[in-house]
């Protein structure tokens, strides 16, 4: 940043449940330093931060995003570089993809509502990442709003290190700032408590400390910094960001305790620490991509070590292309000023990348830094999704891949037994985001709706099939004759077929047409017209004729014979069967165990896990495309769950005959 040494810039994110405030304190911050004239407010849609159109629709935060701007404290500029991200459950990807952006993290927990499920989603995070971290109790102005019961929550959710370093006055004109050199008499026993965890950072404080002295403001400040970046202290402050109250102490907090990249310097995928200072080779991080009709393609960097300047051909080592780094910009909202060096810890765009996608390192030529992939969370929703006329159909693979570029936890694949093309993510309101950014970004309008289930079919029993395929018409005729056994595929058998004909009653010859007749009639089973697998098929017996047996004859006497002794061997339908593992609060498990048994869902197991329920179970795929939503609503967001693919098994036969009459309808209307 301009006139800023690295030591002095502070990168943190914002995260919290949603309207924790966050987005309401980003802009007070904003307003404070001077990057915006006024004070933006999400409720007048006037938020800096809060900006697109489906943000604004919503009144909630969907992408994450970075903004900067200087500080001033005690005759030093500061560089302020903060991440705000979403606080809804369907978008926090956002904000994992944040905190590799960021050195600390500050943990918005609302004064009203208390500790709220994404209180806790939030704080695991940080904790997943061995993030130093703060917490600001936010809303102080709002009705029953209490400063000392939410902190006493807090400290006992997340343990006494959660300290209070500013405090409400009880006029709420302002805070006292322990950390600040006024001690007032009221927060004497806050201040002692933090010159306790300050002194323990420190063999010489200790002492001071023990002796009954006070420490001074720098060595309070310069223990629980050390404190802080062990995680061992967590700054608690006092704020209400619309009435302007505790954002100057944030600020001043900020810049006395939290490390900047020097202190906490990023680590590479091999984890070691990447040299953060101007003079190192240059090592950026792609933290986000943005591809849409304001801002055009930007690429978010991180800068992790070294300077980022303008006539800098950085090679990315992600994908070993080259890419310009001209046109570096600061971005904060819709406000984009050019910038011509960046340190680490700024964070700038550079537009028209050739090359470089999310995740991606952007390194000085010779420098081979690259960073360990993120883990994100696995999709709990599938919709299938086709565009609303031919013309957008045709356009789909481009705009799906645009809006899946920018986001890690947003899929598409295509299920090649449905020939259906599958969006999947993290819930409902991601997807439709999706769907309308798609048609902002790329003009493409797509439909969604539930995924057909990839049922297949198999045979349960031996059973016998008999074709004679004969045709006299004109001048030569079609002959072919096929006998064969199918049975269930034993797991220890590799082949599928077996060429049982003895004595040369079909040539060998046309024992290559009657299993492509095989595989062709395994593609559309008998039963609903699903992919066939799992049998062993024997050709044991046969006949043809000199002149009118043919490859083809064979070929269709094949598919004939395989339809008949499939509907002799008790053939059946299979279904995806997943594996579930459901977490919920206790008050919760008699209506989510009720609901898996309608969903034919079947319990294998219960273990629990920091005061939650864990059920583990089993449920077919074709109930569960939308238990995302379903849970939500049950539990009041608190609940999640992950599932993955466990197996084939048969469909019930009440549910199989539906699915069949269901297919036969289809088929009958295709032929019509
Ligand atoms: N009274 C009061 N309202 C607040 C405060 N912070 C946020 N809000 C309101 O709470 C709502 C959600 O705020 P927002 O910043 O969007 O929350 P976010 O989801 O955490 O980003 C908005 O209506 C804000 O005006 C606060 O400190 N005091
Ligand atoms: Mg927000």
């Amino acid at each position: 940043m301009k006139d800023v040494a690295v030591s002095d810039v502070r990168t943190f994110a914002l995260l919290g449940h949603t309207a924790s405030g966050k987005t309401t304190l980003i802009d007070a911050l904003l307003y404070k330093m001077g990057v915006n004239d006024r004070q933006g407010s999400v409720d007048t849609e006037s938020s800096m931060a809060d900006y697109t159109d489906e943000e604004k629709g919503r009144k909630i935060t969907i992408h994450a995003k970075s903004f900067s701007g200087v500080y001033s404290a005690a005759g030093r500029k500061h560089g302020m570089v903060m991440c705000d991200t979403p606080g809804f459950m369907d978008f926090f990807g956002q904000v994992i993809l944040a905190t590799r952006a960021v050195e600390s993290a500050v943990v918005l927990v609302d004064a009203h509502s208390g500790l709220q499920v994404g209180s806790h989603r939030s704080w695991k995070q940080t904790e997943a990442m061995k993030m130093p971290r703060a917490i600001v109790i936010s809303g102080l102005d709002r009705e029953n709003a209490s400063f000392e019961k939410t902190l006493e929550a807090i400290q006992s959710s997340w343990g006494p290190q959660c300290l209070p370093v500013t405090i409400p006055q009880a006029d709420l004109k302002g805070v006292s700032d322990i950390l600040g050199t006024v001690a007032a008499a009221d927060t004497a026993d806050a201040r002692t408590r933090l010159m306790e965890v300050a002194a323990e950072t420190d063999d010489a404080l200790i002492e001071k400390f023990l002796a009954g002295e006070l420490l001074t403001a720098e060595e309070l400040a310069s223990g629980l910094k050390k404190a802080f970046l062990k995680c061992s202290f967590v700054p608690v402050f006092a704020c209400a960001a619309p009435k302007n109250l505790g954002i100057t102490e944030l600020l001043n907090g900020i810049t006395r305790i939290f490390p900047s990249p020097l202190d906490r310097p990023m680590v590479n995928a091999e984890g070691k620490p990447v040299a953060a200072g101007p003079e190192a080779p240059f090592v950026g991080y792609v933290w986000r991509t943005v591809n849409d009709p304001f801002m055009g393609q930007l690429t978010f960097v991180r800068v992790c070590g070294g300077t980022l300047r303008s006539d800098l051909e950085a090679v990315n080592v992600t994908r070993e292309g080259k890419e310009r780094m001209a046109n570096a910009l600061d971005v904060n909202g819709r406000k984009q000023a050019a910038v011509e060096t960046a340190t680490a810890g700024d964070i700038v765009a550079l537009a028209k990348l050739k090359n470089t996608k999310l995740g991606d390192a952007l390194c000085a030529a010779g420098t081979l830094v690259t960073f360990a992939p993120l883990a994100f969370p696995h999709p709990v929703i599938w919709q299938s999704v086709v565009g609303k006329t031919q013309a957008d159909e045709d356009k789909i693979g481009t705009a799906l891949a645009r809006v899946t570029d920018d986001d890690p936890t947003l899929h598409v694949e295509r299920n090649t037994d449905t020939h259906e093309t599958i969006l999947s993510g993290a819930g409902d309101v991601q997807l439709a985001v999706a769907v309308e950014r798609m048609k902002k970004r790329s003009n493409v309008e797509v439909v969604l709706s539930t995924p057909k289930v990839p049922y297949k079919e198999t045979v349960t029993a031996r059973g016998e099939g008999h074709y004679k395929h004969k045709k006299q018409t004109g001048g030569r005729g079609q002959y072919g004759e096929v006998y064969l056994r199918i049975q269930p595929r034993p797991a220890d058998d590799d082949e599928w077929f077996e060429d049982a004909v003895v004595g040369g009653v079909i040539p060998g010859n046309f024992m290559p047409a009657i299993q492509k007749g095989f595989v062709e009639g395994m593609t559309r089973g008998p039963l609903a017209g699903c992919p066939v697998t799992n049998v062993k098929i024997s050709v044991y017996d046969g006949s043809y004729h000199d002149v009118d047996s043919s490859e083809i004859a064979f070929k269709i006497a094949g598919a004939r014979a395989l339809k008949d002794g499939m509907m002799k061997a008790k053939p059946v339908l299979l279904e995806p069967i997943m594996t579930v593992r459901i977490t919920v609060p206790d008050q919760f498990m008699g209506d989510v165990n009720g609901d898996l048994s309608h969903r034919r869902g079947r319990v294998v197991g219960m273990e629990s896990d920091d005061g939650h329920q864990v059920i583990l179970a089993e449920a077919p795929q074709a109930e569960m495309f939308r238990y995302c939503a379903e849970l939500r609503s049950m539990t009041g967001g608190k609940g999640s769950f992950d599932m993955s693919f466990a197996r084939y098994d048969i469909v019930p036969s009440n549910i199989a005959q539906k699915i069949i009459a269901e297919a036969a309808k289809h088929k009958q209307e295709e032929e019509e």
